[in-house]
C-alpha cells in the first residue's frame, strides 16, 4: 500500500476495484464500513454483487475483464470536464500529453457498450473520485481537493494484462494528484500475513533483497560483498508457472516447494502434476500433508506461524515481530532453521569451517540484522526497535521513524510516470462450445488450498463443501438445479461440483472459489496466457461449459418379461 490502513477511515472516497474486501480482507473493511459511516462515498467496480456493495453510492457491475474500458473512460471524463489536478500533473509529473492522446478514443460510451455499466456511473464515478467528494459531514481534509483512496487486489492483477490494470489505477491517481497524501493513494491489498515481507526479502525470481533487480551489476556486486561471495546470479529466474512448463519439458529436474500447495493454487492442474511426476526430486516443506506432499520424493516438517519467531511485514509495509506462543509437535522446525541446516551441511560437505555448524545463523535476531545490510528500506530497523507497533520501510536509518505515506512530496524515481496504457480483452473469450466466463477466488470462511482452514471444525460447520455460483438463466438453460450437482467443462478439464443459484453473479458468469479439493478450481483455469510483465495467470477469466449430470443418465428401460 501506498498508504496506511488506518488512514481509510478519514477518506473521502474509496474506490474498490478487484478486492472483495469483506471477505478477504474483513478488518481493512470494517475501516471502509467506518468511513462511509462518516459520510465518505464508496465506489465499486465488480463483477459480482459483493457483500460490501451494501455501503456503496456506486456499484458499477463490469463484465469480467472489461474493467479496463470503464477505468479508461474514468479518466478521459476527467480529463473532458476538466477535473483533472493541473497543478500536480505539472509539478510532480511526466509524460502526461502522450498519455492524454490515448484516451482519446476511450469514452464513456464505448466503455457502457463492452462492459454493460451505463454512461452515467461512468461519469458520476469519474466525478465523485477526482474531487474526493463527501456524501455528507465535514473533510477532516481542508485542501482544494478531499481525499480519494484506490484499494484494489486480485480482480485487477490476476489478468493477462494484470501490470497495465495496476499501471492504470496509478495514472488515475496521479491525474487527480491523489497520492503522496492522507488517505489517498493506489494501495493493493496483499494476501498472506507475510507476503509483503517474502517480496521485500528477495523471494522473487528479479530481484534481490530490497527491489534491487538482479540485473543491476552495481547493487548485485554490493550484495556479493557483504555475503561474502565473489558473484551472485544476474539472470532473471523462471515464475511458478514457467518453471511447470519447464518441468514438463525436462529443463528443471528439481522443485523444493516451500509454503505452497501447487497441485491446488496453480493454473491448469492436470499439468502441473504431469510437471511434478517428470521431476527427478521434488521436495515439500509443509505443515500439513497437501496434495503437492503426496507426490514429494522428500516431505520436510515445518513448524506453523505460532510456533516460531521473526518478523511478518504486513500490506502497510509495517515490519512486526512475531512470538511462537505454542510448541512446535515431533520433529518440525522453523522453516529458517530447517533451510539453515540444509545450507550448513552443504558447507560442512564441500569443506567450509563454520562456528555455529548447525543452522547457520544462530537466530532469526541475526538474521534480521543481517537483511538491514543488504536491504536499504529496512536498513534502520532492528528487533527491539520493532517491538510494540513495529516500522514502516522505507526506514533507512537507525533513528528513522518509518514511514506511513509513500510518495510524499517526490516519487521514488522522481517525477511520477504517465505509462499510456491500451485497453486488452482477456485472452480466453466464451464462444459457442464454452459460453460462460468463469471467474475464481476465495469465500470467507477458507483459505486457499483448505490444508488449513478445511481442517477446522467450525468452518466447516459454516461452509461444509464446494459449490459454484450461478446466474438463475444460466441454470435454467442447461437445467441445473439448486443445490443439485453440476459439471463445469473448460479446455483443461472437468470438475463436479454443487449449484448455488444466485444472482450475486452477472448473468453469463460463474464463480468458484478455489478451496475445494473435491471440486478443484484449477482443474479448470489455463496457463497458456500470463501477464507479459508479472507473469500472473489469468485466474479471473477462462472460458467453460455446464453440463447436468442427471441429463446423461438415461433413465431406465423396463423390460417386459415374456
Ligand atoms: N477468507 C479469505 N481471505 C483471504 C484469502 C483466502 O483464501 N480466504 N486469501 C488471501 C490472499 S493470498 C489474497 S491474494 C487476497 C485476495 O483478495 P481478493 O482479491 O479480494 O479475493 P478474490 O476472491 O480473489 O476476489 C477478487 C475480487 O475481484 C473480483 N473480480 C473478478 N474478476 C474481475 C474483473 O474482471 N474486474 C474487477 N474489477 N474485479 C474482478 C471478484 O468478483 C472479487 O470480488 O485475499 C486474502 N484473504
Ligand atoms: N484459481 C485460482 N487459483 C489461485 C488464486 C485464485 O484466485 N484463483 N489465487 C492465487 C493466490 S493470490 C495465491 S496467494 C495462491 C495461494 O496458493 P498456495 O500458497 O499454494 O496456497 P496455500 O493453501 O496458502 O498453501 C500454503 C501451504 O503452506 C503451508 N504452510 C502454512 N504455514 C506454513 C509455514 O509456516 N511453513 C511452511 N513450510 N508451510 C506452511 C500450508 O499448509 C499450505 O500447504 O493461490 C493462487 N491460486
Ligand atoms: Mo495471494
Amino acid at each position: 500500500m501506498t498508504n496506511s490502513i488506518a488512514e481509510i477511515r478519514d477518506t473521502d472516497c474509496i474506490f474498490i476495484t478487484g478486492s472483495n474486501t469483506a471477505e478477504a480482507h474483513p478488518v481493512i473493511s470494517y475501516e471502509v464500513i467506518r468511513a462511509v459511516n462518516e459520510g465518505a462515498h464508496l465506489i465499486i467496480v465488480d463483477p459480482r454483487k459483493i457483500p460490501l456493495i451494501e455501503h456503496a453510492t456506486l456499484f458499477l457491475q463490469v463484465k469480467p475483464g472489461t474493467d479496463i474500458y470503464v477505468f479508461l473512460a474514468i479518466m478521459h471524463t476527467i480529463i473532458r470536464d476538466g477535473l483533472a489536478d493541473e497543478a500536480f500533473i505539472t509539478e510532480r509529473t511526466e509524460g502526461f500529453e502522450e498519455f492524454k492522446a490515448t484516451l482519446e478514443e476511450y469514452t464513456p460510451e464505448r466503455a457502457s457498450l463492452m462492459s454493460g455499466v451505463s454512461v452515467e456511473q461512468i461519469e458520476e464515478a469519474a466525478r465523485i473520485y477526482a474531487q474526493g467528494k463527501r456524501k455528507s459531514g465535514p473533510s477532516i481534509y481542508d485542501s482544494r481537493h478531499g481525499h480519494s483512496s484506490i484499494l484494489y487486489a486480485m480482480g485487477i492483477t490476476q489478468r493477462s494484462n494484470g501490470t497495465d490494470m495496476v499501471m492504470t489505477l496509478a495514472n488515475l491517481a496521479m491525474l487527480c494528484g491523489q497520492v503522496g497524501k492522507p488517505s489517498t493513494g493506489v494501495n493493493p491489498l496483499r494476501g498472506q500475513s507475510n507476503v509483503q515481507g517474502a517480496c521485500d526479502t528477495g523471494c522473487l525470481v528479479n530481484v534481490y533483497p530490497g527491489y534491487q533487480k538482479v540485473g543491476d551489476e552495481t547493487k548485485r556486486k554490493t550484495i556479493a560483498k557483504t555475503w561474502g561471495v565473489d558473484e551472485l546470479p544476474g539472470e532473471v529466474g523462471l515464475t511458478i508457472v514457467e518453471a511447470m512448463h519447464a518441468a514438463v519439458d525436462g529443463d528443471v529436474r528439481a522443485v523444493y516447494v516451500m509454503g505452497e500447495n501447487p497441485m491446488m493454487s496453480d493454473p491448469n492442474t492436470s499439468h502441473v502434476e504431469k510437471a511434478l511426476r517428470n521431476l527427478d526430486f521434488l521436495v515439500v516443506q509443509d505443515i500439513f500433508p497437501s496434495e503437492t506432499a503426496l507426490l514429494a520424493h522428500l516431505i520436510l516438517p515445518a513448524a506453523a506461524s505460532l510456533e516460531k519467531d521473526g518478523t511478518f511485514t504486513n500490506t502497510e509495509r509495517r515490519v512486526q515481530l512475531i512470538q511462537p506462543i505454542i510448541e512446535a509437535p515431533g520433529d518440525a522446525l522453523p522453516d529458517w532453521q530447517i533451510t539453515g541446516g540444509i545450507a550448513a551441511r552443504y558447507d560442512r560437505e564441500m569443506g567450509v569451517e563454520r562456528d555455529k555448524e548447525h543452522w547457520i545463523f544462530p537466530s532469526t535476531q541475526e538474521i534480521f540484522q543481517e537483511l538491514t545490510t543488504v536491504t536499504p528500506i529496512y536498513a534502520g530497523m532492528k528487533h527491539e526497535r520493532l517491538v510494540g507497533e513495529g516500522l514502516q520501510w522505507p526506514c533507512p536509518e537507525p533513528d528513522h521513524s518509518g514511514t506511513p505515506i509513500l510518495h510524499k512530496g517526490k516519487f521514488s524515481r522522481g517525477l511520477g510516470k504517465f505509462n499510456p496504457v491500451l485497453a486488452n480483452d482477456p485472452a480466453e473469450q466464451p464462444d459457442e462450445e464454452y459460453p460462460l466466463i468463469l471467474s475464481t477466488g476465495r469465500v470467507l470462511y477458507h483459505y486457499h488450498t483448505g490444508t488449513m482452514t478445511r481442517r477446522s471444525g467450525p468452518l466447516a460447520w459454516a461452509e461444509p463443501r464446494g459449490y459454484v455460483e450461478i446466474h438463475p438463466e444460466d441454470a435454467a438453460a442447461v437445467d441445473v438445479l439448486d443445490d443439485r450437482a453440476v459439471v463445469i467443462n473448460s479446455r483443461r478439464g472437468s470438475v463436479k461440483t454443487r449449484a448455488k443459484i444466485t444472482e450475486n453473479v452477472p448473468q453469463g458468469t460463474i464463480f468458484l472459489a478455489f478451496h475445494w479439493r473435491e471440486a478443484p478450481a484449477n482443474m479448470l483455469t489455463q496457463d497458456f496466457a500470463l501477464d507479459p510483465v508479472a507473469k500472473i495467470p489469468e485466474y479471473k477469466v477462462c472460458a467453460v461449459r455446464l453440463e447436468n449430470p442427471r441429463a446423461k443418465r438415461k433413465k431406465p428401460e423396463l423390460v417386459k418379461q415374456a
